[in-house]
């Protein structure tokens, strides 16, 4: 089926294939109990998977054996609206209550979809019955803060906010590799969140190991951080991740804030993937995998073999992950700019 890498889940239409998975488990999970609907979209997500070029439209769609009209008009919709098109798809208080939960900070697709399940439909329900739905005390600084964090953040201020984190890091570590990066970095008027990259060369026998840990908390001296939501799992480690939520002044809109540290050598991979977007990375990563290699956020493999489930079997050899040139070129594609990274 999917042993070449050519289709299945690293296919080009991966990202629509999700999205109609999601709305068949919506029907899976008798929020709503039409089976009819429920093994329609489990069966145009299995022929998605299946085609090997990018679905471009929905009328393209329909040329696809097996998709008819509906279906093909929700993949429009899907590449019309994205990540909101569940409530656009299913317009009903269920489908409205799991697109509005999915946007808690903190709160996944698979936690909306069972609070729905249980029984919740607004925010409040969640607000005036924490216990009830077992939410955590993340879940609840999400729902206590929903409005500012869904708020897109414009350019200015994730530019005065990043300036104001990089003065701190640098003090901390003066040889600091920092840049921002998403959909800030691809130069575009708003930010859903503020991305940040750490790196460090080490060739002068330093390294940014720890600097997240010293930076987080004295950002929250400054009352810059106001709240962490994740941490990594080993704080010394080059490659670890922060997830947390800031503001520039005190008067200032809460905003959540990533911060990614990955060892120099890696540089080049992390910033692609880093600077996204997620449709430009899974249709570069399905290029890749056309192209014999596998590309992740550590680097570019050759010879990575994996079984029908796609598990790997063995972890191939690197070929390029310094920089983004270098990746670039060992698949032979013109190196492209931020701002275009956008199928
Ligand atoms: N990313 C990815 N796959 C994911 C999540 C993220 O490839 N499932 C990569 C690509 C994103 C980048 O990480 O561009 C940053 O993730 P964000 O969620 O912050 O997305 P953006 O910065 O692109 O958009 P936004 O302005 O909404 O934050
Ligand atoms: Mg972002
Ligand atoms: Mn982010």
């Amino acid at each position: 089926q999917d042993h070449d890498g050519k289709t299945g889940r690293d296919g080009p239409n991966e990202d629509i294939a999700l999205a109609l998975e999601e709305l068949a488990k919506l029907y899976r999970d008798a929020v709503h109990k039409n089976k009819f609907s429920r093994e329609s979209y489990q069966k145009v997500t299995n022929i998605v998977r299946n085609v090997p070029y990018r679905i471009e439209s929905g009328k393209q769609a329909q040329e696809i054996k097996g998709i008819g009209a509906q279906m093909a008009e929700r993949i429009q919709e899907y590449i019309d609206h994205g990540r909101t098109m569940r409530a656009v798809f299913e317009d009903t208080p269920e489908t409205r209550a799991i697109a509005a939960f999915g946007k808690i900070y903190g709160v996944g697709p698979a936690l909306a979809h069972s609070l729905v399940a249980r029984g919740a439909r607004t925010l409040d329900d969640l607000r005036n019955n924490p216990d009830k739905y077992g939410l955590t005390g993340g879940h609840r600084f999400g729902l206590e803060f929903y409005d500012d964090l869904n708020e897109r953040i414009p350019r200015d201020e994730v530019t005065a906010l990043f300036e104001s984190i990089k003065r701190t890091a640098l003090k901390i570590e003066p040889r600091l590799q920092i840049d921002p990066m998403g959909s800030y970095r691809r130069g575009e008027e708003t930010s859903g969140d503020l991305d940040i990259l750490i790196s460090r060369d080490p060739s002068d026998g330093g390294s940014h190991s720890g600097v997240i840990l010293k930076l987080v908390k004295e950002l929250v001296a400054q009352g810059i951080i106001c709240h962490t939501v994740s941490t990594p799992s080993d704080w010394a480690a080059l490659e670890c991740k922060w997830m947390g939520t800031g503001r520039l002044t005190a008067t200032s809109k809460l905003r959540r804030i990533d911060i990614l540290a990955t060892p120099h050598e890696q540089y080049g991979a992390a910033l692609i993937y880093f600077t996204g977007n997620d449709r430009f990375n899974r249709s570069l990563r399905y290029y890749a995998n056309r192209q014999g290699y596998s590309l992740n956020q550590r680097g570019l493999y050759k010879g990575v073999l994996r079984d029908a489930n796609r598990v790997k079997q063995t972890e191939g050899t690197l070929v390029a992950s310094k920089t983004e040139q270098d990746i670039f070129d060992v698949l032979r594609i013109r190196w492209r700019p931020p701002h275009l990274r956008r199928p």
